[in-house]
C-alpha cells in the first residue's frame, strides 16, 4: 500500500481546551507523520467549502458556528491507510459512544454537550483528503 496523507483538524473545542498536544502525542505515537502544522481561524467560505457534503443538513449551521468559533490547528499526516487508521484513532462521530481508547472516546465528553464539539476531523476518502489538503494547505 504506497503511503496515505490525510487531513486532521483539531476543532476549537480541542485547541480551547488545550488538548493540541495530546492529540498530536497520539497521532505521533502511532507512529504518523506530522508533514505540515498550522493554526487557523478559519473563514467562512473555507468551513463552507470543507463541509459542502453536509449543506442542507439540520446541523450544518451550528457546525459552521462551532468551527468558526475559535482558531483550529490543521494538520497534513501521512503513514500508511492513515486515512482509515487516524478515523479509528479518532472513534466514532458522537464522543458520547465513541470507545474508550479513542481522542473523542476518552477525551470527548459533556464539556460540549453538542455533537459537533467532538475535537477532531479526519478526512474519510482519499479522494476527500485530496480535496481537504488542498483546501487548507494549498
Ligand atoms: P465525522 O466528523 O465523524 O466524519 P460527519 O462527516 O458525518 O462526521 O459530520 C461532520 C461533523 O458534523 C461531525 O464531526 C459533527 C457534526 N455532526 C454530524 N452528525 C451530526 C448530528 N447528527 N448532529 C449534530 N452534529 C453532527
Ligand atoms: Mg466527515
Amino acid at each position: 500500500t504506497p503511503v496515505e496523507e490525510t487531513l486532521v483538524l483539531i476543532k476549537p473545542d480541542g485547541v480551547a481546551r488545550n488538548l493540541t498536544g495530546e492529540i498530536l502525542r497520539r497521532i505521533e505515537a502511532k507512529g504518523y507523520q506530522l508533514v505540515d502544522l498550522r493554526m487557523v481561524q478559519p473563514s467562512r467560505d473555507l468551513l463552507a467549502a470543507h463541509y459542502a457534503e453536509h449543506e442542507g443538513k439540520p446541523f450544518y449551521e451550528p457546525l459552521i458556528e462551532f468551527m468558526e468559533s475559535g482558531p483550529v490547528v490543521a494538520a497534513r499526516v501521512a503513514g500508511n491507510r492513515v486515512i482509515e487508521g487516524f478515523r479509528s484513532l479518532a472513534g466514532t462521530t458522537d464522543p458520547t459512544t465513541a470507545a474508550p481508547g479513542t481522542i473523542r472516546g476518552d477525551l470527548g465528553r459533556d464539556w460540549g454537550l453538542r455533537v459537533q464539539q467532538n475535537l477532531v476531523h479526519g478526512s474519510d476518502s482519499p479522494e476527500t483528503a485530496a480535496r481537504e489538503l488542498a483546501l487548507w494547505f494549498g
